[in-house]
């Protein structure tokens, strides 16, 4: 009897994904790990551990629950295809299939393929939308075609409306004002204690997947021990909940702090678990309303995090359908520089940056702050290339997918794109860095000097690039302060800029 696969690929572990609505007893449900899909770019350990072994559960999940499933192991002998169009020719022909039910994939690269599948397998092939998204790739069309700024502020307050979280009975916003940001910016405090997290042992099924990575990925950038990210919807359950109600009180205060050998601090840690489909963006946020409605979160940290939600994360996606294909050759300040070799070894004497890549290779994970404002921000201030960037960025973040890496890549640290994302660099000396973390106390570099071989190179690389960007940022009101400074400052001190910077990144292998 010909039947349908429903392809479910491993961003999409969600149960009302739109691929699986109206399966019935006769269908087949497709899932296939490929090793194109871990090698496209070479993917941290643990990414690719955390998304096998969610698979795996997940198919395990659908099994329990009366579906036929066919899992496609990486291990199994018989699975030879490397890609999802390999996996899908062989099953098809396997299984007698007559039409393929899918979801949108949520990058270009793979809706690529799925647009060439019922030609090439001569079968029909529905392809349906993600609806794990508020908004949809023609709403956000539609928004940013009568802006001549696509700033993520206005595009956010749509999506309050929209969704009516933290709308009051008069149809405000809660509190009165649309964005608390202002009071999420605090400093960390000294001797900060954290709550400690939930770890979840590996069971059996994970146990296999990590010896599976550790052979076939054991070149691959990566810690993949220990391991003890949640796998399954049930415990990723029962991570929201714990982050409810331990973390996000105080997350929205501590949102830009850094903190020594604190990896999470009073993060979510939920994006992993919201990209692949075990958590719906929708629930995270309306359990966050429900603990500020019921006093036991305060609202600068609820609208906070729900703006990271429904605000940036969203926006993101929708930048990046908008400018896609192009989007990925962006390089507005033509920005060529090749990653510093401790980019994968996270072997430099300027702590923030040994910091933020080293727990980077151990969990697979940094929080926004070290993403943006350290590891970013020395991108763009020592110009190294966007493509270099986005392939380190894709590859070792748990939560990296294209269509949420890439806009924070190439638009909010790089302005590659020239100012869609950001309406002026995120770049800072090293005084913001000081400012929110306690990282300069154990740099070899000083923070207070601005010049000179010890100096804190963030301090003259940020003159540096407003020098050499100049032309760049001409007509950028937001810059003329910081073009006003640099005016004022003397030759001497302008050259010794310059000098420094030159000798820092000729040698910035070994800065
Ligand atoms: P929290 O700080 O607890 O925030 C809550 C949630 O908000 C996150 O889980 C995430 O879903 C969402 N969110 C917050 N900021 C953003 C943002 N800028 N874009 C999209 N979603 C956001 N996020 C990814 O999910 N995948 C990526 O590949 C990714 N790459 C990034 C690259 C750069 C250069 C930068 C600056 C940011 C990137 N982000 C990415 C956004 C953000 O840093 C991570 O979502 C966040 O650090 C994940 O940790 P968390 O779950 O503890 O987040
Ligand atoms: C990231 C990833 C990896 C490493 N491996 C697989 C895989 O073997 N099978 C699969 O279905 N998905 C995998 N993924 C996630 C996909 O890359 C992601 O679903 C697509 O890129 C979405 O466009
Ligand atoms: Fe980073 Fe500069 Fe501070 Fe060192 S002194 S930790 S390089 S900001």
């Amino acid at each position: 009897m010909a039947k349908t696969l429903r392809l479910i690929m491993g961003d999409q572990l969600a149960c009302d994904v739109s691929a699986l609505e109206g399966a019935s007893e006769n269908d087949i449900i497709f899932m296939c790990e490929v090793s194109d899909e871990a090698t496209y770019v070479r993917h941290h350990k643990k990414k690719i551990a955390f998304l096998f072994s969610a698979m795996r559960h997940f198919a395990n999940g659908l099994q329990e629950n009366g579906h036929t499933v066919i899992y496609a192991r990486l291990d199994d002998p018989q699975n030879d295809a490397a890609s999802f169009t390999d996996a899908l020719e062989k099953a098809i022909h396997q299984q007698s299939v007559s039409k393929i039910v899918t979801t949108e994939a949520s990058e270009w690269r793979v809706q690529e393929m799925q647009r060439k599948w019922q030609k090439t397998f001569g079968i029909p092939v529905e392809i349906r939308p993600d609806t794990r998204f508020i908004s949809t790739q023609t709403e956000f069309a539609a928004w940013a075609k009568v802006r001549k700024e696509l700033r993520m502020e206005f595009f956010y307050r749509e999506m309050r409306k929209k969704t009516g979280y933290l709308i009051n009975q008069d149809g405000e916003p809660e509190g009165g004002e649309w964005n608390y940001d202002k009071e999420n910016r605090a400093p960390p405090k000294n001797n900060m204690l954290f709550p400690t997290r939930p770890l979840f042992e590996p069971d059996n099924l994970t146990a296999a997947v990590l010896d599976l990575v550790a052979t076939r990925f054991g070149n691959h950038f990566g810690d993949i021990e220990p391991f003890n990210y949640p796998v399954t919807r049930k415990d990723a359950l029962i991570y929201l909940d714990w982050f409810l109600v331990n973390a996000l009180p105080d997350f929205g205060t501590y949102q830009d702090a850094m903190v020594q050998d604190e990896p999470l601090m009073y993060h979510s840690h939920l994006s992993g678990l919201i990209n692949c489909g075990l958590l719906d963006p929708r629930e995270c946020c309306e359990k966050a309303e429900a603990a500020f409605r019921s006093g036991k979160a305060p609202l600068n940290a609820v609208e906070g995090f729900i703006r990271q939600i429904i605000g940036w994360r969203e926006y993101i996606r929708g930048i990046y359908w908008l400018k896609m294909p192009e989007y990925t050759k962006e390089n507005a300040l033509k920005a060529n520089r090749n990653l510093p070799d401790w980019f994968w070894t996270g072997e430099t004497q300027m702590n923030c940056l040994r910091q933020a890549i080293t727990e980077t290779k151990q969990n697979a994970y940094a929080h926004h702050i070290q993403r943006l404002m350290v590891i970013g921000n020395f991108a763009a201030l020592a110009g190294l290339h966007p493509e270099e960037v986005q392939e380190w960025y894709l590859a070792v973040y748990h939560d990296a997918y294209e269509w949420v890496e890439m806009p924070n890549v190439v638009g909010m640290i790089l302005y590659a794109d020239g100012g869609v994302v950001a309406s002026k660099p995120y770049i800072a000396s090293g005084a913001y860095i000081s400012k929110m973390s306690n990282y300069c106390d154990r740099c070899k570099y000083s923070v207070s000097k601005k010049n000179g071989e010890k100096a804190c190179p963030f301090n003259y690389l940020y003159w540096n690039f407003l020098d050499l960007n100049r032309e760049h940022f001409a007509g950028n009101h937001r810059m003329g302060m910081m073009f006003a400074t640099l005016d004022k400052m003397a030759d001497d001190k302008r050259e010794a800029i310059k000098l420094d910077s030159e000798r820092f990144l000729r040698n910035v292998n070994s800065a």
